[in-house]
């Protein structure tokens, strides 16, 4: 098979082939998804001043994250059950992350063990996505198997207290085999928008302090969009933040990961480390989040597109389309070195609003 060019034709590929209930719940925002678009839109508003005549014949995209190498910047955010995009779920997405170098963030809301991710790809680098459930002996269990087999950091996502209300989920009426996909959480069907029950509303600072202080792995906080809450995470011991809107499924009318970032970056200074998601779909978006700040980008949506459409090796596809458009991106602008880039090579762009990414 000839896998798809571009992210928006793995896009494409993907709805044809989804089931209209995964492909709601994946697809899908909250509200009218105004976040949604606005994502993808806010990295179109940037422009890139690029530079000449510099010799890019060597272009280095690593990057450094919690003291540790990455040979580039772009990993897969964690996204929860995907069996429903492809029977191997994720480790199919282990394999394929691990087969193009990148970083997969699991989420606690998969649909295999944190022990069977890590045997599937056990040279790929990994880190295990937190949420509190109100069983915490669920989580408290995952948070051990992430320790004992090789997790690098924990992710607590921070802006789920409840879940946001999605329209297109409510339609779709979809319901998982909770049973099947996640037995310890939950026994018979779950409607999708009632996963916001199984979780811990009463989550707080202190929480993150006492992970960050007992788990014996760096913390990072998912779902930061002010500086005064990257603030709060160093001061409660984390060690880096993800601003993140939660790809627009959780508060409409939140602004976009790529507005929030400059802020961000610039009041963790160098006591976190600053990955940003929502909207990457091009190696010239992770170019400018990583010009605003960001050390990393974290992908979603387009990890289940390739994964729907190819398995593991959609997977890999989608991210290598995306780093190899960065490498190009970095020659283009001058700065062959991706951890060089800051704020000289972006600007406001004067085009009006952009065309929005998918169909
Ligand atoms: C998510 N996201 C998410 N985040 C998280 O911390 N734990 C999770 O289990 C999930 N689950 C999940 C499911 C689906 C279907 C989507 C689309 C997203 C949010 C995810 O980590 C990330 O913040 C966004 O997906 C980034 O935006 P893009 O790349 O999808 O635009
Ligand atoms: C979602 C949750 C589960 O966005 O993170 O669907």
């Amino acid at each position: 098979v000839t896998l798809p060019l571009t992210l928006s034709d793995f896009a494409r590929a993907a709805a044809e082939r989804l089931d209209a209930g995964p492909l709601a719940y994946y697809s899908g925002g909250a509200g009218d998804e105004l976040t949604l678009r606005e994502n993808e839109a806010a990295w179109r508003r940037i422009a890139v001043r690029p530079r000449v005549l510099v010799d890019v014949s060597q272009r280095d995209l690593s990057t450094t994250v919690l003291g540790r190498e990455c040979p580039h910047p772009i990993f897969v955010a964690p996204t929860a059950f995907h069996r429903l995009a492809h029977s191997e779920g994720e480790l199919a997405t282990a394999r394929g992350a691990a087969a193009a170098d990148a970083l997969y963030c699991m989420s606690s809301l998969a649909t295999t063990s944190p022990v069977a991710v890590a045997e599937a790809a056990p040279a790929g680098r990994r880190w295990f996505q937190l949420y509190v459930f109100k069983d915490r002996g669920v989580s408290d269990a995952l948070v051990d198997a992430a320790v004992e087999h090789g997790y690098e950091a924990i992710v607590v996502t921070a802006d789920l207290p409840v879940l946001g209300v999605r329209e297109r989920e409510l339609r779709s009426g979809y319901a998982i085999d909770a049973a099947e996909l996640i037995p310890d959480l939950h026994s018979g069907d779950l409607a999708l928008t009632d996963i916001g029950t199984l979780i811990d509303p009463s989550l707080s600072w202190e929480d993150v302090e006492r992970f960050a202080a007992g788990c014996g792995l760096p913390v990072l906080v998912k779902g930061v969009m002010t500086a005064d809450d990257a603030v709060l995470a160093a001061d409660h011991g984390a060690a880096g933040v993800v601003v993140s809107n939660h790809g627009g499924r959780q508060l409409d009318t939140v602004r976009a990961g790529a507005e929030a970032l400059p802020e961000i970056a610039e009041a963790a200074g160098d006591r976190l480390d600053v990955l940003v998601d929502g909207g990457i779909r091009r190696g010239t978006d992770v170019l400018k989040a990583l010009a605003l700040g960001a050390r990393a980008v974290m992908v979603g949506r387009p990890v289940l597109w390739g994964l729907a459409v190819g398995g593991e090796d959609g997977v890999r596809s989608v991210l290598e389309i995306l780093r190899a458009e960065l490498d190009v991106a970095l020659a283009l602008a001058g700065v062959p070195r991706a951890a060089d880039l800051d704020g000289a090579s972006v600007e406001p762009a004067r085009w009006a609003g952009g065309v929005p990414f998918t169909a």
